[in-house]
Order: C-alpha cells, then sequence, then structure tokens
C-alpha cells in the first residue's frame, strides 16, 4: 500500500463552532476541504501510532464519500485501529458509548446534527476526545491553528474499503473493524433502566406511543430497541429508515419541525398517548404528551424530579446541568432535593468535565437535549427510555405528569425565538450592542405597549469559570434579568451555516395556576416586546418576527 502526501493550501473558514465544524455540502466538497480539516485533527491528536479511533455519522449526504477518505487517512496517520459503524452509520450517543465500551482514544462523528441534509444541505465533522465527549474549546482552537497553516496530507492509495459487511480487514497496518451500529448502544441502555418495567408500559391498553425518527440516524436504534426489545408494537417507529436527505425534512424535533407528531398527539381517533422524536444524529429529543408539547427545559426538570424511579439513578444524583439559556425550573428540583445545579454556557462539550469529575449525573439543554452520565454525549433515545420508565413506574400519563410537576414547583413558562439566516454583520452589531449597554441597564424601567411597565434588575454578558479545570469562557451571551424574576437572554447560534441565526431566550415564573393553561405566547408576550425594546431587533435585522418558535 502508498501513502500519497498530497499538496495543499489552507482555508480560513475551519474553525469549528457550537458542535464541530458545519458547511455547506459544497464547501466540504471543495478539493482538499475535508482532508484539510481531518489532518488538522489528526496533527492535534498527535502520534497516531498504536491508537484506537471510532468513525461513523448519521448517513446524510456525503457520509459515504467522507468515511472513505477519513479510513484512509486515519491508516496513512498510523492509527492501529478505527472501529467504523456497518455502512458508515453511528448515532453520536452511540459514538459516544462505542469509544468509552471500546477504550478508544477519540472518534469522528460525521453530522450536521438537525441541520437539513441533501445535496445543497449541510455536512458536519466533530471529533470526540477519549471519555467520549466533544473535543474541548483548547482542542478545536488548537485544530483551527493547524487548519489555517497546513500545507500538506497524508492518504492511502487504494481501492475504497467495504464496510457493508461486520468483521475486521487492514489497511496497511490498520486494522478497520465494522461494528454493529446499534449493538454497544443498546446493551448499556440495557444496563441503566428496567426493561421488564417498560415492557408492561407497552403492554397497557391505555398506552400507545409514536416515535417519529424523521427519516434520521435513530430509525434503526427505536426499531431494535423499543419494537424489538421492549415489546413496541410495530409500526410505533415511524419514518424509520434513514435518508441521505431526510426525505426532504429539517431533521429537527421541535413543534416546527414535527408538526406532524403534535397534531398525532392532539387527534383523539389515533388513540396515542405519548410521542417522542428524535433528530439527525439521535442525540436531540422532543417528548409529547396528548394535547401537550413538553418543552426541553420543561422534560429535564421532570426526568431529574423523578429520577429515582429508574434504576441507574435509584441512589440520587450527584448534582445536575443546564445550559445558561435553559430555563431554570430544574434548578427548582435540585434545590428541593439538596443538590448541585451547574449553569454552563451552550454547548454540551462543557457539560464534560462536571460529568467526569462526578459532579453532574444528569444534564440538559434548552435545544432538545437531554443526557446522563452513561455516554458524554446528550442521548435522545436515553431521554425518551427516561420518560418510558416514569411512566411505567407511576402509571401516569405524561401530560398528568408536568401538571402535577407545575402544581408542587410552579412554572417557569419558557420560549425560544429564532430570527434565520440574518445577516451576519447585522447579529453582530446587535450582540456588540447589547455587551455594550448591558452594565447600564440595572434599574431601567420600560414602558411596553400594553402599558405593562417592567424594571431591570440586572444584565450581564456571560461568563463561565469550569469549576473542574478553571478555563473562563466568555461572551456566553447577554442575560438581561427582571425584578419580578423573568430573563431574556440574546445569543447568536454557533451551528448556523448561513449569516447569523438570533436567538432570543424568553422565561417567566409563575405560581400561579390560572397561568399555567394560558397560551406560551401570551404569558410571554410582556417579554418579547421589552427583548424588541432593549435588543432593537426589528430595527437592526429587519425582519418583523421570528422564524422559529419554540
Ligand atoms: C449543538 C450542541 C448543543 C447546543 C446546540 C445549539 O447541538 O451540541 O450543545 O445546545 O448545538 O447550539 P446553537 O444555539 O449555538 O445553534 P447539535 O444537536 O446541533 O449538535
Amino acid at each position: 500500500m502508498t501513502i500519497r502526501v498530497i499538496e495543499t493550501t489552507a482555508f480560513d473558514d475551519q474553525k469549528p463552532g457550537t458542535s464541530g465544524l458545519r458547511k455547506k455540502v459544497a464547501r466540504f466538497a471543495l478539493p482538499h476541504y475535508l482532508e484539510n480539516y481531518v489532518q488538522s485533527v489528526f496533527t492535534v491528536v498527535g502520534d497516531c501510532h498504536g491508537k484506537t479511533l471510532v468513525l461513523g455519522g448519521d448517513g446524510r449526504f456525503y457520509n459515504d464519500v467522507a468515511i472513505q477518505v477519513i479510513l484512509k487517512m486515519a491508516a496513512a496517520a498510523g492509527f492501529a485501529r478505527v472501529l467504523v459503524g456497518q455502512n458508515g452509520i453511528l448515532s453520536t450517543p452511540a459514538a459516544s458509548a462505542v469509544i468509552r465500551e471500546h477504550k478508544a482514544d477519540g472518534g469522528i462523528i460525521l453530522s450536521a446534527s438537525h441541520n437539513p441534509g441533501g445535496p445543497k444541505g449541510d455536512f458536519g465533522i466533530k471529533y470526540n476526545l477519549s471519555n467520549g465527549g466533544p473535543a474541548n474549546e483548547t482542542f478545536t482552537d488548537a485544530i483551527f491553528q493547524v487548519s489555517k497553516k497546513i500545507t500538506q496530507y497524508a492518504i492511502e492509495d487504494c481501492p475504497d474499503l467495504n464496510i457493508a459487511q461486520i468483521g475486521e480487514q487492514t489497511l496497511d497496518k490498520t486494522v478497520i473493524e465494522v461494528i454493529d451500529p446499534v449493538a454497544d448502544y443498546a446493551a448499556l441502555l440495557k444496563s441503566l433502566f428496567d426493561f421488564e418495567s417498560i415492557k408492561t408500559l407497552f403492554a397497557r391498553p391505555d398506552f400507545k406511543m409514536r416515535y417519529d425518527a424523521l427519516n434520521a440516524v435513530t430509525g434503526p436504534y427505536a426499531k431494535r430497541i423499543l419494537e424489538g426489545m421492549l415489546g413496541a408494537p410495530e409500526g410505533t417507529v415511524v419514518n424509520a429508515t434513514p435518508l441521505a436527505d431526510f426525505g426532504g425534512r429539517h431533521p429537527d424535533p421541535n413543534p416546527v419541525y414535527a408538526a406532524d407528531l403534535i397534531r398525532a398527539l392532539s387527534t383523539p381517533a389515533l388513540g396515542l398517548s405519548f410521542g417522542a422524536a428524535s433528530d439527525g444524529d439521535g442525540d436531540r429529543n422532543m417528548v409529547v404528551g396528548r394535547n401537550l408539547f413538553i418543552s426541553p427545559s420543561d422534560s429535564l426538570a421532570v426526568i431529574v424530579a423523578n429520577a429515582r424511579l429508574i434504576p441507574a439513578y435509584e441512589k440520587g444524583l450527584a448534582g445536575v446541568a443546564r445550559s445558561m439559556p435553559t430555563s431554570r425550573a430544574v434548578d427548582r428540583v435540585a434545590e428541593a432535593l439538596g443538590i448541585s445545579c451547574y449553569e454552563t454556557p451552550t454547548g454540551w462539550k462543557f457539560f464534560g468535565n462536571l460529568l467526569d469529575a462526578g459532579k453532574a449525573t444528569i444534564c440538559g439543554e434548552e435545544s432538545s437535549g437531554t443526557g446522563g452520565n452513561h455516554v458524554r454525549e446528550k442521548d435522545g433515545l436515553w431521554a425518551v427510555l427516561c420518560w418510558l420508565s416514569i411512566l411505567a413506574k407511576t402509571g401516569k400519563h405524561a401530560e398528568t405528569l408536568v401538571r402535577e410537576h407545575w402544581a408542587r414547583f410552579g412554572r417557569n413558562v419558557y420560549s425560544r425565538h429564532d430570527y434565520e439566516g440574518i445577516d451576519r454583520e447585522a447579529g453582530q452589531t446587535l450582540m456588540a450592542r447589547l455587551r455594550e449597554i448591558a452594565p447600564t441597564l440595572a434599574g431601567k424601567c420600560f414602558t411596553l405597549p400594553s402599558s405593562h411597565t417592567m424594571v431591570i434588575d440586572k444584565a450581564d454578558d456571560f461568563t463561565y469559570h469550569d469549576p473542574v479545570d478553571g478555563s473562563v469562557s466568555e461572551h456566553q451571551g447577554i442575560r438581561v434579568f427582571l425584578k419580578d424574576g423573568s430573563r431574556i437572554v440574546f445569543r447568536l447560534s454557533g451551528t448556523g451555516t448561513v449569516g447569523a441565526t438570533l436567538r432570543v431566550y424568553l422565561e417567566r415564573y409563575t405560581d400561579n395556576p390560572a397561568h399555567y393553561e394560558e397560551p406560551v405566547q401570551t404569558t410571554l408576550k410582556p417579554l418579547i416586546d421589552l427583548a424588541d425594546q432593549v435588543a432593537h431587533i426589528r430595527e437592526i435585522t429587519g425582519r418583523q418576527a421570528p422564524d422559529v418558535i419554540s
């Protein structure tokens, strides 16, 4: 076998975002673009000889091409072994499980998560460390530095490998092991939950579930685990075949892109009592009760409040963590349980240290991510099995559990408004202006169109001090706290690929039961108006309304 060393020129846009490098497929398909990035990753990994790499992706368009390139480059870099998912498939949480189970040194996951796929869609690549979690900022910054100066990369000169059959083959001195993408992950989940108890739930005549895999990677996982191991009736999992373009859909499990599921749970004739969906790479989840979308922040709080009903957590939780923009519903639960609640910046990578250090057992994010210390990624199916366990043990329906939760803890009414693909400069101007005025906002009183007045308690630009390694992450979002306990957060997304996406997170706490059933946008109207007054959203972005409200 010959290793070819190819001369190349650096690209200046290979800075990893919230979750790895995400670009349009056309960008990744430029000559040397993918190779430059992969070589930069391997350079930061260091001497790859004797090391084991895990490789797989969500099966989106370009997954098959990239897998072959990376296998050949991994062999040229000298990896001793590469564990690759059959046909190049591994969901993000499954990749994390495989890295940990096989004590691999790291893993490459090909995915642009919830972003659309296909030739005109997005592609992405992320590197995970030996703990199974996304590379930290020190590592991703180093990749970017290398990528700006790269002049050559090495790749085996050989035909494509057959990765359709499970088993081992060698490429030069590297063992390429094609693995079952589901097996390790399914075994891990079985060790955490009481599968017998969940089976009784599926046998109940008053319980009927629909799981929408949105034509993405979780289909085979959900089929095998829910329908195969847990006895859910065939047909429970819909849109279960992963498609390269996700069937033209946006594989993001939220009320907008999974509207079919929300509608189905509001259609009595279908007899459904519980719904769930997952995203492109299987780390996000959405759960729905009858006529009730359960916000990710509430879902996290309910799981934490009932965690003792799940075998893996029956002795209690060491602590919990949420990303800063996530609602503070879980903080109330943590307080009642007498455990710590950590607030981190957006990005699952920030939970890694807390999980490794045993400070947090369960973590969650408003962006449909929830996960435990079994892997180092958020885990869609795990969250769904948490819910199924709780439903099985309590004998209650999901909407009842949520309403009982509000009755006990009050409700953190919550919504996120996204202004997608706005002009990049406009987004940066808006944030820079907010950063500048934040220190002057305390005590300011705003009169809203409804004549309602609101007084700002304080505002800041969130800085995170990692309690484990002491690292500091600045400029993680503008927080505006109101005197009445409400909060507005502004930040720019780190996962978009076109222009900039402004996210506005709105949260209002109430313990007045009269508000619990009010439409969320009605309860939040004063905050929505205030957000525009403070940030001049319409004026600066030219947009009259958000593109996505979740
Ligand atoms: C990624 C990260 C999450 C983050 C989300 C949203 O999710 O892993 O931790 O919350 O992006 O990020 P942003 O608001 O910057 O777009 P995923 O599912 O896209 O990998």
